[in-house]
């Protein structure tokens, strides 16, 4: 049974996790036709959506298939999780993903992979890993405190608490609140927009910044010249500009 499934639309790839009897949990299987998806993305596609079918974006990890592990197998289970994962966040182009009803467990570490989140008013968001005697596995430790630091992770593992979507976009869950039944509208505009960006650019963005984040000052700037040098002398950025220049491109607008 596929619960994965690709539609194109244009340069976007739009990724629908389908398996809404089990509230879209993450097996084995589900994780592996995420990075397998990841890896072999038609050439054409700019930008990619993640969102859930049903009535939740994603409930997390396959609980069903958790009991029958012992210590390695675990370590290897979470692995897998790492590759698939990685293979989102430091893929061939940005990731957003819509996010309605549950995002919880796996599901946030999913979501925490990507690059944009946009969550309609249905969202909520909890790490039940705490009271169901695990930790999470699918990179949450190293994702999640980046978005809101380490004590409100904390918060989250050791007590259960759940953030509603308003309270997730003030702490910096999700960057977009919109209201219920438009994530996906609003992830599919976004990624339009994103996937008229320079190619080299969006790449330059989702591997460099991440990386500059954990680099020493010296070495971020050092990093950041780089990229910044390459991106610019690419013939697609120096059209840009000169289409600026001679006012055929858009102005920067509030509007
Ligand atoms: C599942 C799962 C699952 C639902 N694994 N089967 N994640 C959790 O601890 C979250 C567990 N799930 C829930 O709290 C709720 O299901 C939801 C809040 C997400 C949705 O509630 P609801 O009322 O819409 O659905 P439901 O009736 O609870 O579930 C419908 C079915 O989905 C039911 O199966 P059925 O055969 O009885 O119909 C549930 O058992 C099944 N289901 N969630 C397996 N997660 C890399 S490490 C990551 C570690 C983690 O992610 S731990 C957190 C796991």
């Amino acid at each position: 049974m596929n619960h994965l499934h690709l539609d194109l639309h244009g340069p976007v790839a739009l990724i629908r996790l389908s398996r809404p009897a089990k509230r879209n949990a993450l097996n084995d299987g589900l994780i592996l036709a995420l990075q397998e998806q990841f890896n072999r993305l038609p050439t054409t596609v700019r930008a990619a959506v993640i969102h859930g079918e049903g009535e939740h974006f994603c409930a997390g990890l396959d609980l069903g298939e958790l009991q029958e592990r012992d210590a390695g197998q675990g370590l290897q289970h979470s692995r897998l999780w790492h590759a698939a994962l990685n293979g989102v966040q430091f893929g061939p182009v940005p990731v957003i993903a819509a996010l309605h009803g549950a995002v919880v467990g796996g599901g946030l570490e999913l979501a925490s992979a990507c690059h944009i989140r946009v969550a309609d008013e249905t969202a909520f968001y909890a790490l039940p890993e705490g009271s169901r005697g695990i930790f999470v596995g699918g990179g949450g430790s190293v994702r999640i405190p980046k978005l809101i630091g380490v004590a409100r992770m904390t918060d989250m593992m050791l007590t259960g608490r759940v953030y509603t979507a308003a309270e997730g976009e003030r702490i910096g869950l999700a960057q977009y609140l919109v209201p219920a039944g438009q994530a996906l509208a609003k992830a599919l505009e976004l990624a339009q927009r994103v996937a008229q960006n320079a190619p080299l650019t969006n790449y330059a963005l989702m591997h460099a910044l991440p990386r500059i984040a954990e680099q020493s000052a010296d070495h971020g700037l050092f990093t950041e010249a780089l990229i910044s040098g390459i991106a610019q002398a690419a013939p697609e950025a120096k059209e840009r500009v000169r289409a600026f220049l001679d006012g055929r491109a858009a102005k920067v607008s509030k509007d």
